[in-house]
């Protein structure tokens, strides 16, 4: 539904390459509402808790510390079905599949450092944007351009 959020991070490369201005314009300008936003220090802790699903996969570990390597911007942003458009924006997991067009498409080339991260599925934003945001750190704000967004 229009409620839907989804948790999106620019990843540290992506940080360090100066793409975080270009990756909100994108979700900006598309529609969606932006919901929570911070530049954090992710712990080992957090960042296992966050990929406990690919716990068991040969790349886990270095995926853990790349992402440990730097700040991330995390986000949470808020729409009609943004859950799996923010997917087609972001395009593959490996960036050699992703179309032109799409972020990891466009600005990245390898896998280990494919630049952002979003949500596989709306039960998966939901274990995400409470792992973390804290409830207070989410903002309720009435959008104006709403309605030329919506009908
Ligand atoms: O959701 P998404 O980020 O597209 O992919 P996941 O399958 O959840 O994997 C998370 C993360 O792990 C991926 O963005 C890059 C990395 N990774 C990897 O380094 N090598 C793989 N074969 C698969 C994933
Ligand atoms: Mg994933």
């Amino acid at each position: 539904g229009v409620n839907e959020c989804t948790f999106i991070a620019v990843k540290p490369d992506g940080v360090q390459r100066k793409m975080v201005g270009e990756i909100v314009r994108r979700f900006e300008k598309k529609g969606f509402k932006l919901v929570g936003l911070k530049l954090v220090q992710a712990s080992e802790d957090l960042l296992r808790d966050h990929y406990w699903s690919l716990r068991s996969k040969p790349f886990f570990s270095k995926l853990i510390t790349y992402m440990s390597s730097g700040p991330v911007v995390a986000m949470v942003w808020r729409g009609l079905d943004v859950v799996k458009t923010a997917r087609k924006m972001l395009g593959e997991t490996n960036p050699a599949d992703s179309l032109p067009g799409t972020i990891r498409g466009n600005y990245c080339v390898e896998m280990g450092r494919n630049v952002i991260h979003g949500s596989d599925s709306v039960e998966s934003a939901q274990k995400e944007i409470s792992l973390w945001f804290h409830q207070s750190e989410l903002n309720r704000w009435e959008d104006c351009g709403s309605q030329w967004i919506y009908n």
